[in-house]
């Protein structure tokens, strides 16, 4: 198999996609070859930790990889994640604190020095075509003078999930056991990528933009596949990405990119490269393997050699409520909860408390907002003691309802069924102080 010559890549996406895959598959995809500069002050995991305050010492000890505090109140740990638990953004308001917000950390955090920090923009699709060696360099201070722009938007892992293709539907896929906490909602504030690609040269013939982090390499099976990196296509690259350098008004905390984040509103977690060192503008397409292996669909319903790469993430809904919740019967509660679409906002949300037998409409707290989430809520009045299973059904403005079963896939990804919430009614009559009195769930608006 002969390299495509440039003139002849293929402009739509499908058959782009495939070129760029068929390297792949021809060994072709180069190794992460570059070494680390001597500008990048990375320091290891547990170095950093010495000269962090005690608080996170403590909390990075409990947790290798992840530096802020991970209480049990607000988290499930996940190997090297860590999952929001879905009771602790009751109460919260539209953004999820960053102290709440869930991580995905492929290794773990490394601690950035800002000042030192330097951004490097570089290859074929820019003008003069440069190496990593004579990169175009951007510091912290210069991404702070470029105009900035705020988006809200949801960062969701395309795993959020996974755990129920096996609870529900009783299949296995490999991958992070996430119910569905592995999302959260922040104000980004940074500097438009595109500016920064104009700043740096980008040329009419770049094709793809690839961020890297400079976190670890990830070392899988024995396999070393290099630091964290994935295409992104240059239409999307040049649309709404942001250079974030803030998350909800502060700088990034470390364990979510810090000192910046590509942001990718509405495109799965992935895209969303962490600690980002250097960004490739190639006048070829780009692979990795997290947009080859990793993040497509493999499976019987899809080709051999999986679909496309997944972008936008699907659309969810759940409950602010841990499983296993309990309600006192013949009292009015509130059941609170969010629904979130990738592919426009969130219209409709109707509940049903008996199981799926009936649904009703709940009220929407927020008007549909694209890359966002809808904070709804529904009143409830359980008459029967017992076991009960309360279902959220999102409609989203591009028309699609979340379905009773999800799309089998091999990596559990993209898990967009009507997720069965198991809660408990407890009868008035229960034994004394263990009767349920009023609860954080009862009406308080
Ligand atoms: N450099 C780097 N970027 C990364 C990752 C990573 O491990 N390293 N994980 C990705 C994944 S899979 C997800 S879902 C999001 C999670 O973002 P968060 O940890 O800020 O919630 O970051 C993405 N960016
Ligand atoms: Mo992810």
């Amino acid at each position: 198999m002969t390299r495509a010559p440039r003139s002849t890549v293929p402009v739509d996406e499908a058959s782009y996609d495939r070129l760029r895959l068929s390297q792949w598959l021809a060994g072709r995809a180069r190794g992460d070859g570059m070494s680390r500069r001597g500008v990048l002050t990375l320091l290891a995991a547990g170095t950093a930790a010495l000269a962090l305050p005690a608080p996170v010492r403590a909390a990075a000890a409990t947790s290798p990889g992840i530096v802020k505090p991970l209480p049990d109140e607000w988290f499930t740990l996940r190997g090297t994640n860590a999952e929001t638990k879905w009771e602790a953004l009751r109460g919260t308001g539209y953004l999820t604190p960053a102290d709440r917000f869930f991580v995905r950390n492929h290794t773990s955090t490394p601690v950035v020095d800002t000042t030192t920090w330097r951004l490097r923009v570089w290859g074929s699709g820019l003008r003069g075509g440069t190496g990593l060696d004579d990169a175009v360099e951007f510091g912290l201070d210069d991404l702070r003078a470029l105009p900035p722009v705020e988006h809200t938007a949801f960062v969701e892992c395309a795993g959020n999930g996974r755990s129920f293709y096996t609870s529900q539907q009783g299949q296995s896929v490999s991958g992070t056991a996430w119910t569905l906490g592995a999302v959260g909602v922040a104000r980004w504030r940074g500097a438009r990528l595109s500016d920064v690609l104009r700043r740096a040269g980008i040329t009419r013939h770049a094709v793809d933009v690839m961020p890297r982090g400079l976190d670890d390499e990830y070392v899988t099976g024995g396999v070393g596949l290099g630091r964290v990196r994935r295409p992104l296509p240059v239409a999307k690259a040049l649309d709404d990405v942001i250079l974030a350098y803030e998350m909800n008004g502060e700088p990034l905390p470390y364990d979510h990119g810090r000192p910046v984040r590509v942001l990718v509103p509405s495109w799965a977690g992935i895209s969303s490269v962490k600690w980002v060192g250097d960004i490739e503008v190639s006048a070829e397409p780009l692979y990795s393997p997290w947009n080859t292996d990793f993040y497509r669909l493999f499976g019987p319903g899809f080709p051999e050699a999986g679909s496309a790469p997944l972008t936008r993430q699907t659309l969810k809904s759940a409950f602010e409520l841990e499983a296993g919740a309990a309600f006192p019967a013949g009292v009015r509660s509130v059941l609170h909860g969010r629904s979130w679409s990738g592919a426009g906002g969130v219209r409709r949300v109707e509940v049903s408390t008996d199981g799926g037998a009936t649904w009703r409409r709940a009220g929407l707290r927020d008007v549909p907002r694209r890359d966002g989430w809808v904070r709804w809520s529904v009143p409830w009045r359980p008459r029967t003691p017992g076991p009960a299973v309360l279902l959220a059904r999102a409609t989203d403005t591009a028309g699609r309802t979340q379905p009773d079963e999800a799309v089998f896939n091999t990596q559990g990804y993209f898990f967009d069924a009507v997720v069965r919430h198991p809660v408990v009614v407890a009868g008035r009559d229960v034994a004394g102080g263990d009767r349920p009195g009023r609860s954080m769930y009862d009406a308080d608006h």
